[in-house]
């Protein structure tokens, strides 16, 4: 059946649900505080990058089937998908959680289901969400149904995914789960797995934990594999061929709103239980500091004549606009800490967010000592090194994605430098 749907929140997640919405026959109401990111919508223009999102908005606002506003109106559904970060304390902020659910309230009716998709500490719809829905005074699960079903899509296939994701649908009661299975099934093709809303919070939070102490873990074998004489890359590759092994992959760090964020909930829930996954956060958030001492380390052993560093890439991973988090920001300060001279480069963010920033990928390579790569963008997989040799000052190259192709930049006469991997190390 066909539902009008209010989505607060248009962000990396609000903005792609509801013109999947509307795309699918139903009317969405989209809401966001930020008024320049409303009035773009407005007139189709994105404030964000994700692959399909450009043809979808333009059918949603032609079609008529969405319209935006800074202010929530009528609906039968309303979705939040707002941002819950965590403060300089690494505790949850929680601040635009309850103001969203606060929004909502006047316009709440008898019958209506209000779905948390933002990736939240375990029992936030019961603590923090239904305290504040009750002051539209209708009773939980029989006049208001609410459940929480996580986003689970990854920036860059967010189309694709949240198509083809299973759902983790945890409603206050079953009503709640079943209305909200109901609704996603027009576009969802994945499984919904229906459970109840505390379960399916803890159960985002350990999809993102899972990920965050396995990548600690590969960030720790590459430093053990450098150490040893071992290429830590290949060293994986070949330990993934054992059915019940998945180790992922090193890095500069860990980026992004969700994957550095999400296993601090559960820190602070229980900060005496808690261990592995503390350890595993500072591992990851140790990787950037490691990352500038190796590129110091790689100066001195080269003679370089200056120390000018060209780094690509500050989005928090590879084809994506997107700065949240990213471990590129911390490489750049720590890099600044050794009195190393930063300029950085990144094809997919069109203004300069820090001030080493530039928007031409030869200012920062003209003249540089060491090249490092921080993100695996496409462009830098493309990289042609017989040009870039003749403009910088040195030819040295540090990457720490693995994405160059090692020979053709060693037969461009290049040292080539990859994280992990002793080689030249
Ligand atoms: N990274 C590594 N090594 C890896 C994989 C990733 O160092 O092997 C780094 C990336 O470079 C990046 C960070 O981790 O800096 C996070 O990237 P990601 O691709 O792992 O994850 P996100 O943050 O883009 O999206 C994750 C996804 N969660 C899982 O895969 C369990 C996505 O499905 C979630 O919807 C999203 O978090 C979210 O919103 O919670």
């Amino acid at each position: 059946m066909k539902k009008s749907i209010c989505v607060v929140g248009l962000g990396y997640i609000g903005l792609p649900t509801s013109v999947m919405f509307a795309n699918h026959g139903h009317q969405v109401h989209g809401v966001d505080v930020n008024e320049k990111a409303v009035e773009g919508i407005r007139n189709k223009k994105l404030h964000i990058e994700e692959s399909g999102l450009q043809e979808r908005l333009n059918d949603a606002i032609d079609s008529g089937m969405m319209t935006v506003s800074t202010t929530p109106e009528k609906a039968d559904v309303y979705i939040l998908a707002v941002p819950s970060p965590i403060k300089m304390d690494k505790t949850a902020d929680m601040k635009y959680i309850e103001s969203a659910s606060e929004s909502i309230v006047p316009y709440l009716e008898k019958g209506n289901l209000v779905i948390l998709e933002s990736t939240v500490p375990p029992r936030t719809v019961q603590d923090v969400v239904i305290p504040k829905l009750k002051a539209a005074g209708l009773e939980i699960g029989t006049e208001l149904y609410v459940s929480h079903s996580p986003e689970r899509v990854i920036p860059g296939r967010v189309f694709e995914e949240l198509i083809s994701n299973d759902r983790i649908i945890g409603g206050v009661n079953e009503q709640s789960a079943q209305m909200t299975s109901d609704l996603y099934r027009s576009f969802v093709k994945g499984q919904m797995h229906e459970t109840d809303d505390t379960t399916a919070e803890l159960v985002k939070v350990m999809e993102n934990t899972y990920r965050d102490v396995n990548i600690a873990l590969a960030n720790e074998l590459a430093k053990i594999s450098g150490e040893i004489g071992v290429d830590v890359w290949e060293a994986i590759r070949l330990a993934n061929f054992h059915p019940r092994v998945n180790i992922h992959q090193p890095g500069p760090g860990v980026g992004g709103h969700c994957i550095a964020v999400d296993p601090w909930f559960l820190v602070e829930l229980k900060p005496d239980l808690a261990k592995i996954i503390h350890l595993a956060r500072q591992t990851n958030d140790g990787m950037p500091a490691f990352t500038a001492k190796t590129t110091k380390d790689i100066l001195q052993q080269t003679a370089a004549k200056n120390t000018k560093v060209a780094v690509l890439g500050l989005a928090f991973k590879g084809n994506i606009d997107d700065m949240r988090e990213s471990p590129s920001v911390d490489v750049v300060n720590e890099m600044k800490e050794y009195d190393l001279s930063v300029t950085a480069y990144d094809p997919h963010i069109h203004e300069n967010n820090i001030k080493e920033q530039v928007q031409s990928i030869d200012d920062a390579m003209t003249d540089a000592s060491v090249i490092v790569i921080l993100t695996n963008h496409d462009e830098f997989k493309k990289l042609d090194p017989r040009k870039v040799a003749d403009k910088v000052s040195s030819r040295v190259i540090f990457d720490t994605k693995k994405c160059i192709d090692r020979l053709k930049w060693e037969e461009a006469g290049f040292d080539v430098h990859i994280l992990g991997d002793a080689k030249n190390q």
